[in-house]
């Protein structure tokens, strides 16, 4: 049962995971036996990074590269591919908040969420396909969601936006590349305690509403996205195409 869930020999590309969530992912796979590559637009925080999961012994490199710039996210993969490092399993997760209510929302602050949460997504899992289908041995692509890709709040339109955009583009993508034997799916975590999120768990009223408003009382716990992390990487999710799980304790199925 445990070889479902091995990743050895398995190369994991994880955007935006110097820190918060990302960072959670790499090192649970890398626990799985990946070899992974760490990425983040800052390269100090990216080696530091990459320098904590090696002193745990895991396998793990850094790529810095803005993953909006589509020419440094070619010549990332370029790269690791020819350092014997062919991406394998992608997952999509850097993303930005931006918190204004739609009439005060500059166009420029709307495309820089859209580009960098929903756009991105596109840009990196395209170079991840082309050369997933090449080598003809497929691959596992994970796109993040949110709550927000199935529900709104007030002031987060464009990540809202962008996340009901990266709920579809997962079922796109799983309708062009299944054939390939890519299996594309997504994660769609709840309120989780990252920096993301800093503003509202400091406010007493928006953390009193998260408590209240889901049937488990309390924030997600960084940590508790692993598991289907490592499952949707995984051979134990060869047969799942197109799929986004909610790990948000149990927000969306209650009213
Ligand atoms: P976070 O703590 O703010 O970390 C975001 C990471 O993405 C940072 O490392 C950041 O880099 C990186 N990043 C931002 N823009 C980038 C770019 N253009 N290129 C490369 N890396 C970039 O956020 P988080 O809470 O871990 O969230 C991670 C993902 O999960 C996001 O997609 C978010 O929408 C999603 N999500 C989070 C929650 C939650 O409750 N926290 C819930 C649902 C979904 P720097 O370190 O350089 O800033
Ligand atoms: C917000 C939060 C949310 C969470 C997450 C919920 O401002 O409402 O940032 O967007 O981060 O996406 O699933």
């Amino acid at each position: 049962m445990s070889a479902l869930f091995d990743l050895t020999g398995k190369t994991a590309l994880v955007t935006g995971s110097a820190r918060g969530l990302g960072y959670c992912y790499a090192e649970g796979l890398a626990a799985a036996g990946a070899s992974v590559v760490l990425n983040d637009i800052r390269a100090e925080l990216l080696d530091e990074s990459v320098q904590k999961l090696r002193a745990k012994g895991y396998q793990a490199h850094g790529v810095a590269f803005d993953v909006t710039d589509e020419d440094a996210v070619e010549s990332a993969f370029a790269a690791l591919q020819q350092q014997g490092l062919p991406v394998d399993i992608l997952i999509n997760n850097a993303g930005i908040q931006y918190r204004k209510p739609m009439v005060e929302l500059e166009l420029e602050q709307w495309q820089r969420v859209i580009d960098t949460n929903l756009t991105s997504a596109f840009i990196v899992a395209r170079a991840a396909a082309k050369r997933m289908i090449a080598r003809g041995n497929g691959g596992k692509i994970i796109n993040i969601g949110s709550l927000t890709s199935q529900a709104a709040r007030p002031t987060v339109a464009p990540y809202t936006a962008a996340k009901g955009g990266i709920k579809m583009l997962t079922c796109a993508m799983a309708a062009e590349w299944a054939e390939f034997n890519i299996q594309t799916n997504a994660i769609g975590p709840g309120y989780i305690l990252t920096d993301m999120n800093t503003a509202l768990i400091d406010n007493k009223d928006f953390d009193a509403w998260v408590k209240a408003s889901n049937p488990s009382k309390r924030w997600g716990k960084p940590e508790e996205l692993i598991g289907t992390a490592v499952f949707l990487s995984s051979t134990a999710s060869d047969y799942i195409n197109g799929q986004i799980i909610y790990v948000d304790g149990g927000w969306l199925a209650v009213l």
